[in-house]
């Protein structure tokens, strides 16, 4: 009999090893919405080209499956506030002064408005029951939500990255998780951005100096990685 909590799994990675024990990590899924990645949404809205981020949908489903499989944890987040946008700073809203804004009613709903449908996540990914769904007001996803003390229940100390947009709130989760001790490792090929130029810098600056934000490997490395651990991790459930 193997005890899970022995078991290691171990992911190449940038600048080194990623290894974590299976009760110990949790995979974020941060703002798959429509509003960022779908024609109508508030990305486009912005001038974005929202095309760029589809890419990185398969890879995250792929990643999504076998922690599904395997039982471990999921958390989605969803950027987005109240419907009486009181918890919505006038700077956010005002910024940029572009045509439509948070709250403005757009061909999905109110843009990034909780409740509308371009506020839910796109139905590649959507949660299912058990899985966490965290709504945070800001871009990091520790802002001004309770995720550190649902990690910290469960005993998670590292976290498997994808989302949307690389250099926005997938770096600002990062380096808010790496602040408080959290381990990350962003998947590359599950994360996108409108600017190919941010998604590159972003990744380089994260793995940097030894890991300085985090780790950075690919959906196929992990889970290559992880079904090597699994006759293991299997004969132990
Ligand atoms: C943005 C996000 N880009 N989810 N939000 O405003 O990255």
């Amino acid at each position: 009999m193997v005890d899970t909590e022995k078991v290691e799994v171990k992911v190449p990675a940038e600048p080194y090893e990623f290894a974590f024990e299976p009760g110990r990590v949790a995979l974020m899924c941060i703002d798959f919405q429509r509003d960022f990645v779908e024609a109508g949404g508030f990305g486009e809205s912005l001038g974005n080209d929202v095309s760029t981020l589809r890419g990185s949908i398969a890879p995250t489903r792929r990643v999504l499956d076998k922690f599904r499989e395997l039982g471990w944890m999921v958390i989605h987040t969803r950027e987005g506030h109240r419907e009486d946008l009181s918890d919505l700073f006038p700077s956010k809203r005002d910024r940029g002064n572009p045509s439509l804004r948070i709250g403005d009613e757009g061909p999905m709903g109110r843009l990034l408005t909780r409740g509308s449908k371009g506020h839910d996540i796109i139905p590649e990914l959507y949660p299912i029951e058990g899985e966490v769904v965290l709504d945070k007001p800001g871009k990091g996803a520790f802002y001004g939500t309770d995720l550190e003390t649902i990690l910290r229940a469960n005993g998670i100390t590292r976290l498997i990255v994808t989302g949307v947009t690389t250099e926005v709130c997938v770096q600002s989760t990062a380096r808010e998780a790496n602040d408080r001790g959290f381990d990350c490792l962003v998947l590359s090929d599950c994360t996108g951005s409108y600017f190919p130029e941010f998604y590159e810098s972003t990744l380089n600056m994260i793995k940097a100096q030894g890991g300085i934000v985090g780790w950075v490997s690919t959906s196929t490395d992990l889970l290559t990685a992880v079904d090597a651990a699994i006759p293991e991790i299997g004969a132990s459930k």
